[in-house]
């Protein structure tokens, strides 16, 4: 073990800067503060740096089912600025939404060693053996939005249940709990069936809202898919009020049709997830699009890598990490002039979870 109190003071600033940045902020600057400003005291880590880490010979495979659109590519960005904080080399493999291509690459990552594993979302029945073979290896694993099948691993979520009642919430403030909706839902995604799970019970308890279509598809171009679809539905069904879309994609695709159709003052759209091109599309003029349920998807990528290192380190990790989210709403975003992500995280701290397997020897 070397301990960062032993470290060159220059080199100290430096991984301090760096880890503050990491735990603190979703910003991704890294470099150390000028000397013409006094830097600002900063906490010491309280433990040493674990040697392995020290000499940057950490290796964290991410293997991930889905990569485009502004979820995915936030997360990996928070991930990404996490590992190199954390001096983690980070190996990153996507199966591009082909759940046996993300299977092989899991397979590749057991035999290929790496010190950790991250699988980033995937279908359980294709995840399932190969994570065993990790766990069996005993290589340490988190799996975000996929149920991993072991209590080995830690298994990393989303409060996916919120995220839906927070959306649904607001969506029967504004209906009075009455009116014909549209549901975009996609089967087999964990935190989807998981919103599916409260959109059920929400239909149950509000018998004045009726589920007037089902549509939905995952693929490389998901909101341009779910705009065609919503478009049709839209024109099948003229008493809508309301787009029930708990996925930024599909959210953006549902805006796309009832902006075509020229329907901003009847349908209001209510979604999750949250990215700067979102809060452009949920600010602009007459956006049908009002709410959205989220936490901050770059600070969910940090917590996988923190969550990662720790097990590479032998630290507790608690085996079930569930990141709460807030409700953001259009009104909120306009009367604070809130642009982008930067400026949500500072207007709702809370999407900062820096407490979250937090990394000892890293400053707070
Ligand atoms: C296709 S699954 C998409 C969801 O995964 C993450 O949980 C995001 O919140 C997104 O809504």
């Amino acid at each position: 073990m070397i301990h960062a109190r032993l470290l060159g003071a220059s080199v100290l600033l430096g991984v301090l800067a760096l880890a503050g940045c990491s735990q603190g902020t979703s910003s991704t600057t890294t470099s150390a503060p000028s000397s013409a400003a006094p830097a600002a005291p900063v906490a010491s880590p309280s433990v040493s740096v674990p040697a392995k880490f020290a000499a940057g010979g950490v290796r964290v495979a991410l293997v991930r089912q889905l990569s485009s659109g502004d979820y995915f590519e936030q997360w990996l960005a928070g991930a990404q600025a996490e590992a190199q904080a954390l001096k983690v080399t980070l190996e990153v493999s996507s199966g591009d939404g082909n759940n046996d291509k993300q299977a092989l690459n899991l397979e590749q990552a057991v035999q290929q060693k790496a010190d950790a594993i991250i699988v980033d979302h995937g279908f359980a029945d294709t995840v399932q053996p190969a994570i065993k073979k990790a766990a069996d290896a005993g290589i340490p694993l988190v799996a975000f939005d996929v149920d991993p099948g072991t209590p080995k691993a830690v298994a990393l979520t989303q409060d996916d249940h919120k995220i839906a009642e927070l959306a649904l919430g607001a969506l029967k403030a504004d209906t009075g709990g009455s009116g014909d909706v549209i549901y975009v839902y996609v089967s087999g995604f964990a935190p989807l069936d998981r919103r599916n799970e409260v959109w059920t019970t929400f239909k149950k308890d509000n018998p004045g809202i009726k589920e007037v279509a089902q549509i939905g598809v995952v693929n490389n171009s998901t909101a341009s898919a779910v705009a065609d679809q919503a478009k049709a539905a839209l024109q099948a069904n003229p008493d809508v009020k309301a787009i029930f879309a708990p996925y930024d994609e599909f959210a953006k695709g549902a805006a796309i049709a009832v902006k075509e159709l020229g329907l901003q003052d009847k349908v209001k759209i209510y979604g999750a997830d949250i990215s700067t091109a979102d809060i452009g599309v949920i600010t602009e003029p007459n956006s049908p699009w009002v709410a959205t349920a989220t936490t901050d998807p770059s600070n969910v990528g940090r917590i996988a890598v923190r969550a990662a290192a720790l097990l590479v380190a032998g630290e507790q990790v608690d085996p079930a990490l569930k990141i709460p989210p807030a409700l953001v709403t259009q009104r909120q975003l306009l009367d604070g002039k809130i642009a982008n992500i930067e400026q949500l995280t500072g207007a709702v701290p809370e999407l900062t979870t820096p407490d979250v397997a937090r990394v000892p020897w890293a400053a707070p």
